[in-house]
């Protein structure tokens, strides 16, 4: 039986790789895709994010959460893409990895394992890289060695960028000299899933990221003002400034219909209006940070749910 060629996209938090994969799967809609998401809070939100791009998606969707899938998940990896063996019908995988993931861990899992060498290949590795946020991303270890292992990387973001190309593309090519890079408008996505099995090396540096960086998840019931969360979230970004890596959250609003809001590092995308959820979830909250304790977080959100002078019932992850 021919072996299934595996996609690992990864990037640092908030680098495009939940988007990029739901253009994938939008311009590849006729092939049997298989798709393995990871993220690093308790909560995962990705794949709600996913199903709002791609009708029927849910059940090729399988979300690893709660962890890292080169560290304490990839037992859970291994698992999962056993599993998925036992589906004949599957012609191609896609691993969204978190943006903290050391890809070379993970790349030595499936060349190594005494099953999955002779079942999957690594087709390729896709780095995103945010141009708004690349300088400050690439202090970050984790983000230089997703460099460093890739096989191509998409600039993402780049209608937003107003800076010079070439210094990114330069400082880029410092960490591989070798790596195609191509912004994301010229991707071509028909053909980023072509099976091209080529000989791959069985990666030597396998250094695990440190544990610095942790994760909050907070979810909520009730109806949550709209504009008074953004305040808090605007004041609380810039209390912290670049400690709070990332944020992402579903809402359930005061304006009729849930909201997805992200910021990366110091930057708030533009909301998304969902169109479908799960209500029952209530509102979900994930931060991920260092140099913070998570008791800081935790009191201020507390203080904003209070002004909000309505009874909400908080779960923390
Ligand atoms: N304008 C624009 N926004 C983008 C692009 N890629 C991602 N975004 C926005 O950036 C934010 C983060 O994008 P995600 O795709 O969730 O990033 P991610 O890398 O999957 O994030 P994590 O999984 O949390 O690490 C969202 O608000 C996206 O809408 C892009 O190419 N252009
Ligand atoms: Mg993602
Ligand atoms: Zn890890």
């Amino acid at each position: 039986m021919a072996k299934i060629p595996l996609t690992i996209i990864t990037g640092f938090l908030g680098s495009g790789k939940t988007t990029f994969l739901s253009e994938i799967l939008q311009n590849n809609a006729d092939k049997k895709l298989s798709i393995i998401v990871n993220e690093f809070g308790e909560v995962g939100l990705d794949n709600t994010i996913l199903n709002q791009a791609i009708y029927h998606l849910q059940e090729r969707t399988i979300l690893l959460q709660g962890g890292c899938v080169c560290c304490n998940k990839r037992e859970d990896l291994v698992l999962q893409l056993k599993e998925i063996l036992n589906n004949a019908d599957i012609e191609h995988i896609i691993i969204e990895t978190t943006g903290l993931a050391n890809p070379a861990p993970i790349i030595f899992s499936l060349l190594t394992d005494s099953v999955l060498q002779h079942h999957f290949f690594v087709n390729e590795i896709l780095t995103c890289v945010d141009c708004l946020n690349v300088f400050s991303h690439l202090q970050q270890e984790e983000a230089r060695l997703q460099i460093a292992i890739s096989d191509k990387i998409v600039l993402t973001k780049q209608e937003l960028f107003e800076g010079d190309f070439e210094e990114i593309i330069n400082c880029v090519a410092n960490h591989n000299a070798f790596v195609e890079i191509l912004p994301k408008n010229r991707i071509d996505f028909k053909d980023i899933l072509t099976p091209r099995e080529t000989k791959r090396l069985i990666p030597l540096q396998r250094n695990l990221h440190q544990d610095t960086t942790y994760s909050l998840s907070i979810s909520f019931q009730g109806l949550l003002d709209w504009s008074v969360f953004s305040i808090w979230l605007s004041m609380l970004l810039y209390k912290y400034g670049e400690k709070i890596l990332r944020f992402k959250g579903i809402l359930d609003t005061n304006e009729g219909y849930p909201i997805a809001i992200n910021s990366v590092l110091h930057i708030i995308h533009p909301p998304l209006h969902l169109k479908t959820w799960d209500k029952e979830r209530g509102s979900e909250l994930v931060f991920i940070f260092k140099d913070i304790h998570k008791e800081d977080l935790l009191e201020s959100f507390k203080v904003f749910a209070h002004l909000l002078q309505q009874k909400v019932v908080i779960s923390i992850h």
